[in-house]
């Protein structure tokens, strides 16, 4: 049985490739940290039990160094997932220490543990397409060739961490490889994320329960896909035969706006009759588009996606249907 330990178990993705592994027979551990309201550690877990169903979960943090001595050392993992990160944009320009010290050093600290303690297990970095910063190339794609020009701590961030993976993967001969994801997006994504925001937002006007919703910049554009298909991918990534970099993306791309306007519009409303712009939501400055080539991922891999963006918008809804 093969061993994997993701970081970031807790959090959209995590909780999705754990569930994704143990459907491959894969015995799961994960680094959580602890809360003061102990519930919200597993809150994504729901579906499985801790302890039980092979997965198993142990208190570290990636500013730790000794918690992740001892947890690598306990679990000799096959497969290291690093998805543990500070994830919001436009929270990493209030935090820009805690982001840097997380995304990047965080990512050092992994690899010097993997690299000491089990080298020959493969290592996956939750590269980002926050990367690019506004980048594009001509055709308005962003590829692997595309410069990276980060516009956010967090962009910053990320371009040190896969530099880093890069680096260890040369001069150590590591198996360690870099997903450069696009948005992507569930009904378990951060409500403080604008996909979920908007649908949360738009459910709950409609049940009356809110009378606005308050946004930042509508004119962006970004390729939105879905968590479910983008974990699938990260573990095709990692057990490619030679570690490398490779784009997960839809190559469609949309507005702020549009998603306004789909999510309302499902919903039987016009978002024009409910949306209000606050500055509070606006960055200090802004990634204005996105568009990747996920081709390689599509030949080499063979990765597909299986949602549209408006079967993932319908299963977000349906969340909140659920839930307000
Ligand atoms: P997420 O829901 O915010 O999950 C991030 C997880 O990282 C959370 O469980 C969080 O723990 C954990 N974490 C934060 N700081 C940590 C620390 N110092 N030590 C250990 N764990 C820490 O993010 P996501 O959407 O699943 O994204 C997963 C990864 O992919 C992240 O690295 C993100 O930057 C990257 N990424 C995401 C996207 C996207 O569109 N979703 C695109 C490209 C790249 P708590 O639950 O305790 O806060
Ligand atoms: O949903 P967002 O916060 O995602 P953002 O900034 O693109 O970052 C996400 O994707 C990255 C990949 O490119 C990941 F690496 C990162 O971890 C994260 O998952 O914002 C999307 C767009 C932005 O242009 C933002 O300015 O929506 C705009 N927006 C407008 N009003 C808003 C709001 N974003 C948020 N979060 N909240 C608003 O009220």
């Amino acid at each position: 049985m093969k061993k994997a330990l993701i970081t970031g178990i807790a959090g959209q993705d995590g909780s999705y490739l754990t569930e994704y592994l143990l459907s491959m027979g894969y015995e799961v551990h994960g680094v959580v940290r602890r809360h003061s309201v102990s519930e919200n550690q597993n809150s994504r877990l729901h579906k499985i039990q801790d302890g039980k169903n092979n997965v198993f979960t142990h208190y570290g943090d990636l500013l730790d160094y000794p918690s992740l001595v001892r947890i690598i050392s306990e679990i000799k993992p096959d497969e290291i997932y690093n998805l543990g990160a500070m994830s919001h944009v436009r929270v990493s320009f209030d935090m820009p220490s805690f982001t840097i010290q997380t995304n990047a050093l965080g990512v050092l600290n992994m690899l010097e543990v993997y690299r000491t303690i089990c080298p020959q297990a493969k290592f996956y970095q939750a590269s980002s397409s926050e990367m690019f910063g506004n980048s594009v190339d001509e055709d308005g794609i962003q590829r692997l060739t595309t410069p990276m020009n980060p516009v956010s701590p967090y962009g910053c961030s990320k371009v040190m961490g896969y530099n880093l993976v890069r680096h260890y993967r040369h001069a150590y001969k590591l198996h360690a490889c870099n997903g450069i994801l696009f948005n992507h997006e569930s009904p378990r994504r951060g409500s403080n994320f604008v996909t979920n925001k908007v649908v949360k937002g738009a459910v709950s006007i409609k049940k009356g329960l809110q009378d606005k919703l308050e946004l930042g910049n509508m004119d962006s554009f970004r390729d939105w896909g879905h968590s479910k298909d983008y974990v699938r991918a990260m573990h095709m990534i990692l057990n490619h035969n030679v570690a490398d970099e490779f784009i997960v993306a839809t190559g469609e791309t949309h507005s702020v706006r549009d998603l306004c306007e789909t999510v309302f519009s499902k919903l039987d409303m016009n978002y024009t009759d409910y949306i209000v712009q606050n500055p509070k939501f606006m960055r200090p400055q802004e990634l204005k588009y996105l568009k990747g080539d996920p081709s390689k991922a599509v030949n080499i891999l063979g990765w597909k996606p299986e949602y549209t963006f408006s079967s993932m918008i319908d299963e977000m809804i349906e969340r909140w249907e659920r839930e307000l």
